[in-house]
């Protein structure tokens, strides 16, 4: 255990307070299916996720919250920790989060498809009628959410989220999102990979405004082999398909609690993960675990 004030909890993630200006983020190994978390872990799949945004936060060159990786400067952190933590921990800038999803995607696909498929809805406002399922879309568009009370996200309109933040954060979040998304997907597209939509947060610390959380990861992305999408339908993901595919054919309702998982699904789901790691990053994961990588 973590000797450090905790400071909030995700589905997935941990974040320690290390002082007043520093916290420490730390991925999981737990992964979650149709919104339930499972019981089982998936091995390396918190380093796998920490080493693709090391990755982006050193391709985007855009300010961020990351401060470094080395645990050593923490006193709090005992060698057990330091075991557990080493490729699943970064050490980031405590910042004032801004209280919106930034939500930028490229194709029509999931709750955007469903909002368009059902009459239209806050993401879809300036979308053209016609489209269908996984279709690319002309221009990336800029889809804002909120965490609602349940914990789920919900989409909001342009006029909701001005509200909210102001006209001028929300016209630099749209900004930066877009351009961010932009040059992350033609850098994926390079490598065989469709950024389909993503996720950001941001957040302000000493009058900047910092890109936050994880960036571009399996768990804040949807990232599909390009060669396995076709519009018109589902597209399968990169790295959870493997085990929907798995738990689609096991007698479950997808409410909670949901069937363990055999080894042998355990592990192929970790070599999607760790595929994904060194097909985005042109990197061996061997190498990442070993510190040979940022
Ligand atoms: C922080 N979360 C994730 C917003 C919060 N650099 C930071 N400084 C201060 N707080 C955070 C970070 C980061 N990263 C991030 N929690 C705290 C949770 N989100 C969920 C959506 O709303």
């Amino acid at each position: 255990m973590v000797a450090l004030p905790h400071i909030a909890s995700g589905k997935v993630r941990e974040i320690y307070e290390i002082d007043e200006s520093r916290l420490l983020f730390v991925a999981t190994d737990r992964i979650s299916a149709y919104d339930v978390i499972l019981n089982q872990t998936i091995p390396d799949k918190g380093r796998v996720l920490t080493g693709l945004s090391l990755h982006f936060f050193d391709f985007l060159d855009t300010p961020n919250h990351l401060l470094g990786t080395d645990l050593s400067s923490v006193s709090a952190l005992n060698s057990d920790d330091a075991t557990h933590l080493t490729g699943r921990a970064m050490i980031v800038r405590r910042a004032e989060v801004v209280p919106v999803e930034c939500v930028v995607r490229g194709y029509l696909y999931g709750s955007s498809w469903r909002e368009y498929r059902d009459g239209g809805g806050p993401t879809t406002e300036h979308l053209p009628e016609g489209l269908s399922m996984a279709d690319r879309l002309d221009e990336p568009i800029f889809t804002p959410a909120t965490k609602a009370a349940s914990g789920h996200d919900e989409n909001i309109t342009e006029a909701e989220t001005r509200e909210l933040i102001g006209d001028a954060i929300y016209e630099e979040l749209k900004r930066r999102s877009l351009d961010i998304y932009l040059k992350a997907a033609h850098y994926a597209a390079q490598r065989g990979v469709i950024l389909a939509d993503t996720k950001f947060e941001f957040g302000h610390a000493d009058g900047e405004l910092l890109l936050v959380d994880e960036v571009l990861t399996p768990d804040s992305s949807r990232y599909w082999p390009s060669d396995e999408w076709e519009p018109g339908g589902e597209v399968p993901s990169f790295d959870k398909q493997y085990v929907r595919e798995w738990l689609e054919r096991q007698p479950w309702d997808k409410t909670p609690p949901p069937p363990d998982l055999p080894d042998e699904i355990v592990d192929g789901t970790r070599a999607r993960y760790i595929e994904a790691y060194e097909r985005i990053t042109g990197h061996d994961f061997d190498a990442y675990l070993s510190g040979q990588i940022a």
